[in-house]
């Protein structure tokens, strides 16, 4: 084998195995974030986006609520009935999320204040109150894009491909040694 020929097959064995690293590393810091989203999103107290509701015959004014990932948002809700309600977004611990119970007397407003998760997602909210949500009293808690089928599916696959990586640069270093 000649010398050059020696030379341009390690220079593209060094780039192979530069590029597996540098996808190992993309890889394995997704793996990070994802983590780093479960330690729960602290309490926020500068609202940027406030959403108000009403609450009417037993009732939500509204379906849908959309509002932007990370971000510190005040929920207020107005009771035109007089009977107690309250607004529930269950807690999703996956997405560092501790959901919102929030609840209102009679012909009465009350607010609360919490941070969204760094995630498209989408989660219910309802009214707890017995028979409440049978009656219609629930909706759709829209974060950023909502959900999204192929954002896990990516992040797999990046894990996936890290791995592969790792493989190939092991199977790399033991050829290189013989
Ligand atoms: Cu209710």
């Amino acid at each position: 084998m000649s010398t050059s020929k020696l030379n341009t097959q390690l220079l593209l064995q060094s780039i192979t195995v530069l590029f597996l690293i540098a996808i190992s590393i993309m890889a394995f810091s997704s793996l990070f974030t994802a983590s780093a989203v479960t330690q729960g999103e602290p309490p926020c107290d500068n609202p940027e986006v406030t959403v108000a509701l009403e609450a009417k015959n037993t009732k939500f004014n509204v379906t849908e609520i959309k509002v932007p990932k990370d971000t510190c948002i005040k929920i207020v809700l107005v009771n035109k009935d007089d009977i107690e309600h309250d607004i529930t977004i269950d807690p999703h611990p996956d997405d560092g999320f501790d959901g919102i119970n929030l609840d209102v007397g009679p012909l009465q407003t009350n607010s609360t204040t919490f941070r969204t998760p760094n995630k498209d997602v989408t989660y219910d909210f309802y009214c707890e109150i017995p028979g409440h949500r049978g009656q219609g009293m629930e909706g759709k808690f829209i974060v950023g894009k909502g959900n999204s089928s192929s954002a896990p599916g990516f992040e797999v696959s990046l894990s996936f491909i890290g791995i592969m990586g790792l493989a190939a640069v092991t199977l790399a270093m033991k050829q290189r040694k013989r």
